[in-house]
């Protein structure tokens, strides 16, 4: 069962072991952890895990989450703070159902929370909220963002450019998209999956524009490539993109890390540019207990964390936790293999 749900600010208990594998968060479910470094502090933007009655289905409609609450830590290792909820579901002008995986972005002291959730008429949109504090709350902006589509938003700073990364397979519904156009009847998770021997489909990006509410430009596809430079090919299943794409920069070099959906991994792949094209490397994470595997990477003090997570707690894969574990890079650039365990 769900452990009790407090929306009031607390602390968890803190152990070093916090940053090695153990659950951040225990006393609500969390998941698809997103994380960056505001005011000297680690903050956390995960989905909030409920239980709930909805079936599951290959469209993740039991993930049907209600509002986000956000977290933070003064360093790894330290008490999580919950900040309590920071947006609600009812107060987004536009959306009907499911929460799913959010970020965040700072921009001049104000605070920018980008969301997905599916329209009234039950199509993923990605939508922002504004908030004068990293913690919330955010006050949704009434309408999605234009030329946005699927799910699984993330943000990413490069100097003083601010990019939106998106997108999402099966319950995702990038595949329902053609030249980012929705196509007319595609309903279900494979509709529109490119054949097995097909170019996979690819997370999009675009930069943010000035009021960081609106894109900059069209939004364009992110080539991942393999070892002969060919695009990933949708049969690719343990190596082509599935959902939560993620990007930092590492050296200089532009690294793409995504979920592989069904099989589990979390990929990555590095370019030269946040546009790509990206070839793959490797994976940054094993498979998780659980179906989905969502993440995030950041720096704190000259050290990289992995965030993610797992089912430890409940055992059930709509009820997530959250946790963190050091990163560590190789000579050449390449990234470690997180093994899992609890
Ligand atoms: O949390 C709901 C969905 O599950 C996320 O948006 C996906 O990335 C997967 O983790």
């Amino acid at each position: 069962s769900q452990p009790q749900d407090k929306n009031q600010t607390m602390e968890a208990d803190s152990t070093a072991s916090k940053f090695t594998h153990a659950p951040l968060v225990e006393h609500m479910y969390t998941a698809d952890p997103s994380a960056h470094v505001f005011e000297g502090k680690i903050f956390i933007y995960p989905s909030h895990d409920i239980e709930t009655d909805v079936a599951q289905d290959d469209m993740g409609s039991h993930f049907d989450m209600k509002d986000y609450h956000v977290f933070s830590m003064e360093k790894p290792g330290a008490p999580v703070i919950d900040h309590g909820v920071a947006l609600k579901l009812e107060d987004v002008p536009w959306a009907g159902r499911q929460l799913w995986a959010p970020d965040a972005a700072e921009k001049a002291g104000k605070y920018y929370l980008y969301f997905p959730a599916k329209d009234k008429q039950d199509i993923f949109k990605i939508g922002v909220a504004v908030s004068d504090r990293p913690e919330g709350p955010f006050k949704a902006e009434p309408e999605p963002i234009t030329g946005t589509f699927s799910m699984d938003p993330s943000a990413f700073q490069d100097g003083e450019e601010y990019y939106l990364l998106w997108g999402g397979i099966w319950g995702g519904q990038l595949q329902w998209y053609e030249d980012q156009k929705l196509v007319e009847g595609r309903k279900g998770p494979t509709d529109g999956i490119p054949a097995p021997d097909q170019k996979a489909l690819m997370p999009y990006i675009a930069k943010l524009g000035s009021s960081m509410t609106e894109l900059a430009e069209k939004p364009q596809e992110i080539l991942i490539l393999d070892e002969s430079g060919e695009p990933i090919k949708a049969g690719d299943n343990s190596r082509r993109f599935f959902e939560a794409a993620w990007m930092h920069k590492y050296n200089g070099k532009y690294y793409l890390s995504y979920s592989t959906g069904d099989t589990h991994f979390i990929a990555y792949a590095i370019g030269d540019t946040p546009y790509g094209p990206f070839t793959y490397q490797g994976n940054v994470l094993d498979p998780v207990e659980g179906w989905t595997n969502h993440h995030s990477i950041v720096e704190f003090e000259g050290k990289w964390y992995l965030f993610y997570h797992d089912t430890q707690l409940s055992g059930d894969t709509p009820l997530r936790n959250i946790k963190m574990a050091e990163l560590t890079y190789l000579p050449d650039g390449k990234i470690e293999t997180v093994k899992p365990m609890k």
